[in-house]
């Protein structure tokens, strides 16, 4: 069913006025007048995974417009406020450009020839006393796909350390272990249009209102049009989104393990379960820590996963009674038994959506695997209008961090360092000796920071993310990197931030279509633009200053290219041919992005589908054939509940969450330059219950101190703000640098994925 724009526009209007605020939806001072001598250029959005297409209007060297795009299949033309704020990111007054060098305590300009030769020494020192895994370089879901690319090609293929990762592993990391111990594969079966055609969503602890507003308002729009579809949000908080909701279901924090489990309890107990799609297409199998499917680690495993009966399953889900769940969650009995009922009807197309509530968890894994649970036993996957579908944060966490495999543990597509094998892949295509690439991870981001902080890595590269305001227990490692005895950080950013502030040496970057990109969405759709004006002062692209630092180490030979965008493209797609299948580079100068696998010229909607994936044959139906170990099927695991690294006592008696806004992304570097934005929310608010806030006598606006056994930041409490924080409760958004709520966080991680929990520590408030 495919919406005209018209429709699209006309019905999503109503979400999209409500997400933004009362916002304008079109750039201020732009009249069609104003069109005049404007080229316009596509780009995907540079903010979040949904990938919404853009138009960037471009005079006189200067953008001085964006649109949404009619002809994007993502948006059909409607962007999100941000979206339409897009081109004010690039010309905030503080833009660096020039390469800085700390002399003492102060940053002082240099040209990018003495910053790249002091980079470059202090490499070259780092290797020959400490050996290659003393330097690193930590990147980010919004790197060009070329960007992450060279990063790990210079990292593991020249230097020979596996000392790179992403800021994704903050975000996806257990989205990716999720897909990987249940399908063997790190992609989604569904697309976007499943929000088009569903009569069911389930969302567990996604504020897509404010987070994914665009794919959000085509969900709505489905609702409105057709209105048998319901929409359910469990959450911890209220927000926006449950708003927009048929039905809240709000639970106590950690407690969805124990939910979900009971679901899949009373689908089995009133046999509501697809016996057939069971037999064909499933294992079961039980383990605590252990990932299997091959994807060895870091993390030490205690234990093997087993292979368990259908039977086995059953007596394992028999503690996850609908009254155990109620109790430890919060939610009523009879309550889970109704929404078990409505998971398995038959009538009804049932779609799954989560983001940082399931992969911020200190078993984010498990979280995943679970839900996945429910889509297997009920067979409701890999059909039209019906699957689990895990939403991305950044705009390319899937096409770099995770397609590309820019983690400490992995190569490109899927492929993981430990498999000799893949490493021989890897090293015919990049021309190296395969011993080059060690057959070991070494770090995961927080690991990453704790060996800087202990001085096991000395120097650091960090590139388009801001690690020293986002990671958590952020006092350890903003002290850490500045311990000195060696230790380097060079910081690649287009603004001054608290990352800047801790730098030796800081590049200024050319920032989205400053440069020619690509980025890959959460729907498996690759998108690609070309640069359309050129970055301020002296500023350059992350690639170039990534292929200089390889040339002064020796390593230029890696990267020999002239059109090297392009020939990256061409290089990389090597790794994906005859599995993840990326098309030619000129079939996305074109296309408003293509969802790989692209076989003979045609992109692929629905994985594992007969009909649809070019890799299933006909008379297979279903075939979950990445997951070669289990003779082509998905693994439903047994996984237990188990409480939160740290919960409420009475020293600190609330449950901390943080988070985003509409307006702000992530640590408000380039959303805070914007007028608009800053205005719509200029600082960070405690969210509290009006309850909790009568018993320790504050009032709405009066400060607080909130502090946990890791911090203590000040900032006014908001009672009645856009979300609603449930007793017991508080919520704090991280983009607002005077407020470092990340000082508070805790960096205990999922010891599957090596992803934070960000969304749960203990605090106490007081008045300030
Ligand atoms: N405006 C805006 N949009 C963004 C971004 C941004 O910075 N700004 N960033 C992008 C990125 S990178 C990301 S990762 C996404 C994040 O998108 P989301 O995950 O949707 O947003 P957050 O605000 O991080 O998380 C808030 C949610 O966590 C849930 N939660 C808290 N505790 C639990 C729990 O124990 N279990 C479960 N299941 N849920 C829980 C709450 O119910 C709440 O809905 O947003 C993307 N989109
Ligand atoms: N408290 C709390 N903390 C969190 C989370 C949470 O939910 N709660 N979520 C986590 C998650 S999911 C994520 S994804 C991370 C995000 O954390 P970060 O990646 O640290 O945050 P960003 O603000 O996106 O940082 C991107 C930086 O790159 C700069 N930049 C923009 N474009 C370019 C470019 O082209 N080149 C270069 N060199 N620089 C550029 C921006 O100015 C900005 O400083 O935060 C994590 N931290
Ligand atoms: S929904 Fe996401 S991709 Fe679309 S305009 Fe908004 S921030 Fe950009
Ligand atoms: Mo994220």
């Amino acid at each position: 069913m495919e919406l005209s724009r018209r429709d699209f526009l006309k019905a999503s209007a109503a979400a999209a006025a409500f997400a933004a605020a009362g916002q304008t939806a079109l750039m201020p001072g732009i009249s069609e007048a104003a069109d005049a001598g404007v080229k316009w250029g596509k780009a995907p959005c540079r903010f979040c995974g949904t990938g919404c297409g853009v138009l960037v209007g471009v005079k006189n060297g200067r953008i001085i417009a964006t649109k949404g795009d009619p002809a994007a299949p993502v948006n059909k033309g409607l962007n999100c406020i941000k979206g339409y704020f897009l081109s004010k990111i690039l010309y905030g007054k503080d833009r660096l450009t020039k390469p800085l060098i700390r002399k003492g305590n102060k940053m002082v300009e240099a040209s990018w020839e003495e910053a790249m030769s002091l980079i470059a020494s202090k490499f070259k020192e780092s290797i020959d006393k400490h050996g290659p895994d003393s330097v690193a370089i930590y990147g980010s879901g919004q790197w060009t796909v070329f960007e992450g690319y060279a990063a790990s090609k210079l990292f593991k293929g020249g230097i020979g350390t596996n000392n790179v990762e992403p800021n994704a592993r903050l975000c996806m990391a257990s989205a990716v272990t999720g897909f990987m111990t249940t399908f063997a594969s790190d992609e989604p079966m569904g697309v976007y249009d499943d929000l088009d055609l569903g009569d069911t969503y389930f969302l567990w602890g996604a504020n897509m209102a404010e987070c994914h507003p665009v794919l959000f308002s085509r969900m709505i729009d489905n609702r409105l049009k057709n209105p048998r579809v319901k929409i359910i949000d469990f959450g911890t908080r209220r927000t926006r989104t449950s708003q927009m909701a048929d039905q809240y279901i709000k639970f106590a924090p950690q407690t969805d393990l124990a939910l979900l489990n009971a679901i899949a309890h009373v689908i089995v107990k009133e046999k509501l379960y697809d016996e057939s799609f069971i037999k064909k297409h499933v294992v079961f199998k039980k383990g605590k820590t252990n990932i299997g499917n091959g994807l060895e680690d870091k993390f030490k495993f205690t234990d093997d996963p087993k292979p368990m009966t259908f039977d086995e399953y059953k007596d394992f889900l028999k503690t996850y009674t609908p009254e155990y769940a109620s109790k430890l969650s919060g939610v009523p009995a009879e309550k889970i038994v109704e929404l078990a009922r409505l998971y398995a009807d038959k009538s009804r197309k049932v779609n799954s959506l989560w983001t940082m509530g399931f992969n911020q968890h200190t078993r984010g894994t498990w979280v995943n695997n679970l839900v996945y649970n429910l889509h297997l036993l009920t067979g409701k996957i890999c059909r039209p209008g019906e699957n689990p579908m895990s939403l991305t944060g950044q705009p390319s966490a899937c096409g770099t961090a995770r397609e590309v495999g820019t983690f400490t543990h992995r190569l490109p597509a899927d492929m993981v360092v430990t498999n000799p094998e893949h490493r021989a892949i890897a090293a015919k295509i990049w021309g190296i000796d395969p011993n080059k690439i060690p057959g070991k991870p070494t770090y995961s981001a927080i690991e990453m920071f704790r060996a800087l902080d202990r001085g096991d890595i000395k120097v650091v590269w960090t590139q388009v993310t801001n690690p020293f305001q986002s990671l958590p227990n952020l006092n350890r490692f903003r002290t850490g990197a500045r311990k000195g005895d060696g230790r380097f950080v060079i910081v690649s950013d287009m603004y001054p931030t608290k990352s800047t502030e801790v730098a030796d040496v800081i590049l200024p970057s050319a920032c989205w279509v400053e440069k020619e990109g690509v980025f890959g969405n959460a729907e498996r759709r690759t998108q690609q633009w070309y640069k359309m004006v050129e970055p301020p002062g002296e500023a350059r692209n992350d690639l170039t200053q990534t292929i200089d630092l390889a040339k002064r180490l020796g390593h230029g030979n890696l990267f020999p290219y002239k059109y090297v965008e392009k020939e990256i493209w061409e290089e990389y797609r090597k790794f994906t041919v005859g599995g993840k299948d990326l098309a030619p580079y000129e079939a996305y100068t074109k296309a408003r992005g293509l969802r790989w696998p692209v076989v003979n010229g045609k992109e692929t909607l629905y994985r594992y589908a007969e009909g649809h994936d070019p890799y299933v044959k006909a008379g297979e139906g279903v075939k979950f054939y990445k997951n070669k170990k289990d003779d082509g099927r998905a693994v439903i695991w047994a996984r237990p509940y188990e409480p939160a690294a740290e919960a409420p006592d009475r020293s600190y008696p609330f449950w901390l969450c943080t988070g985003r806004v509409l307006e702000h992304w992530h640590t408000g570097t380039m959303t805070g330059r914007v007028p608009e934005l800053k205005r719509a929310y200029p600082s960070a608010v405690c969210e509290m219950h009006p309850d909790d806030a009568k018993k320790l006598g504050i009032k709405h606006l009066q400060k607080v101190k909130i502090s946990s056994r890791r911090g203590t930041i000040v900032l006014p409490v908001d009672l009645n703000g856009r979300g609603k924080a449930e007793k017991g409760n508080v919520f704090v958004a991280f983009f607002d640098e005077t407020k470092l709520i990340n000082e508070l966080c805790i960096d205990a991680y999922c010891p599957i994925s090596g992803e934070p929990d960000y969304k749960k520590c203990a605090v106490k408030v007081e008045k300030a």
